[in-house]
């Protein structure tokens, strides 16, 4: 069977991470295009998406990457218990699925999804789950994500983020690349974003120092020191690993096809 290209479309780029449930159709659009370049040329391609304010913002406020809690939950809101807005943010991850599954469709590519919490437990990257259902259907695009999934003991449930997926799936299934397309930067940047001064760092090996910008106010997952740290342990496995601007879907092409792009490659050994 074919290595699997992986593409993580991170939570930021496909939608409006501080507007509930607000995906960016023009981007999901363009990166779907750029993708089904990848999948007529017979690539085997597999896609994790983030959630972005999908899930993350729902999570925050019902504490659902704290496991069960009676603690600090809103008092007026929509729902009554943490019951409840699990039910919603599955559903509300299942419908941005949905979003991002129907523009690869009506481009012609079958699609399989799958939620996580169907057939995940536990978070992190040892979580538990057969990642064999990936390689059944070799013509379709598998897809999956970031997720509210059941956990053993007093915790109950916790946050599957789709940055541990990958490391599964690109480990596990032999991946040739794992590209994560972020939004708002080129690559992984020496100061955040917003900073005048700042510059694209290339080639990422372990250990550089550098100042990321994690939105912890909103994020319930480890935004880039997350990626960053997946990414590096991927790259010990996988040839090709980058984290590269999403909002220029061509370098996903590129990464494939020429093996660079501008963005950032992550190597594991100093060269
Ligand atoms: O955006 C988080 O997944 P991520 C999933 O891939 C939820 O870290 C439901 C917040």
């Amino acid at each position: 069977m074919q290595s699997p290209v992986i593409i993580k479309l991170g939570g930021g780029l496909i939608t409006l991470k501080d507007q509930l449930c607000t995906p960016k159709m023009s981007i999901i659009r363009n990166l779907a295009q750029s993708i089904h370049h990848l999948v007529k040329m017979n690539k085997r391609v597999i896609i994790v998406h983030g959630a972005g304010s999908f899930g993350h913002l729902k999570a925050k406020s019902w504490k659902l990457h704290e496991g069960r809690t009676d603690e600090g939950l809103p008092i007026e809101d929509e729902f009554t218990s943490q019951v409840e807005a699990i039910k919603s943010v599955r559903q509300d991850m299942k419908n941005l699925n949905q979003l991002v599954t129907n523009e690869f469709n009506k481009l012609g590519m079958s699609t399989i999804s799958h939620s996580p919490h169907t057939w995940a437990f536990e978070t992190g990257r040892n979580f538990i789950g057969d990642l064999n259902r990936f390689n059944l259907e070799e013509n379709s695009i598998h897809f999956t994500h970031g997720d509210v999934v059941d956990c053993k003991g007093t915790t109950e449930f916790g946050i599957l983020s789709g940055d541990d997926i990958c490391y599964r799936l690109a480990v596990e299934l032999n991946a040739s690349h794992m590209i994560f397309a972020m939004g708002g930067a080129p690559g992984v940047m020496t100061l955040p974003p917003s900073n005048p001064e700042t510059k694209l760092i290339p080639l990422w090996t372990p250990n550089k120092i550098f100042q990321g910008q994690h939105q912890s106010d909103i994020d319930v997952t480890g935004g880039i020191y997350l990626k960053l740290n997946v990414a590096e342990k991927i790259s010990q496995h996988v040839p090709m690993v980058w984290i590269i601007d999403g909002e220029c879907p061509e370098r996903i092409e590129e990464v494939v096809q020429n093996g660079d792009t501008y963005g950032t490659r992550i190597i594991s050994e100093s060269p």
